[in-house]
């Protein structure tokens, strides 16, 4: 009986389907899930997992817009010259950076290995060097929470002095 009613609370909770399931009669409602629900309840599961996600992005775009905790990083100057603008700057730990192709793309962010903070994941902070942003616009954002100096760079265009510096405070 405890199981049961455990079930009937359950399963109406995780789809969102709460109305029409009787916490009442457990045994309707479990007879009910296990008959024709089935299908509709993935449905259910998969639209509520989108709308999720959905309303992940709009938050996280509504911070970024409002600017209340990023700061922006052009990738290429508007007079066409290889860099990052700015190419040296200061964040406080734990404000997102957001690297924006701006000209003279394609363009990736590379942290350098060997110029980072003791104990950071080089890997969890880049771009993979093959990766590029292509299209005027896209943005590659990393969040550092290790205070220090870190150095990085655009792995196609390192060689013509692209390359910058943020201290986190
Ligand atoms: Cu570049």
């Amino acid at each position: 009986m405890a199981s049961l009613t455990s079930a009937a609370v359950t399963i109406p909770t995780f789809t969102g389907l709460r109305a029409g399931t009787g916490a009442a009669r457990p045994g309707a409602s479990v007879v009910a899930a296990h008959g024709k629900a089935p299908a509709a309840a993935m449905v259910a599961r998969a639209s509520l997992r989108e709308v999720g996600a959905a309303a992940a992005a709009v938050a996280a775009s509504a911070v970024l817009a409002g600017n209340a905790l990023a700061f922006d990083v052009l990738l290429g100057g508007s007079d066409g010259s290889l860099a990052f603008v700015p190419n040296e700057f200061s964040v406080p730990s734990g404000e997102t950076i957001v690297f924006k192709n701006n000209a003279g793309f394609p363009h990736n962010v590379v942290f350098d290995e060997d110029e980072i903070p003791a104990g950071v994941n080089v890997g969890s902070i880049s771009m993979p060097e093959e990766d590029l942003l292509n299209a005027p616009g896209e943005t590659y954002q990393v969040t550092l929470k290790e205070k220090g100096t870190y150095t990085f760079y655009c792995a196609p265009h390192q060689g013509a002095g692209m390359v910058g510096k943020v201290t986190v405070n």
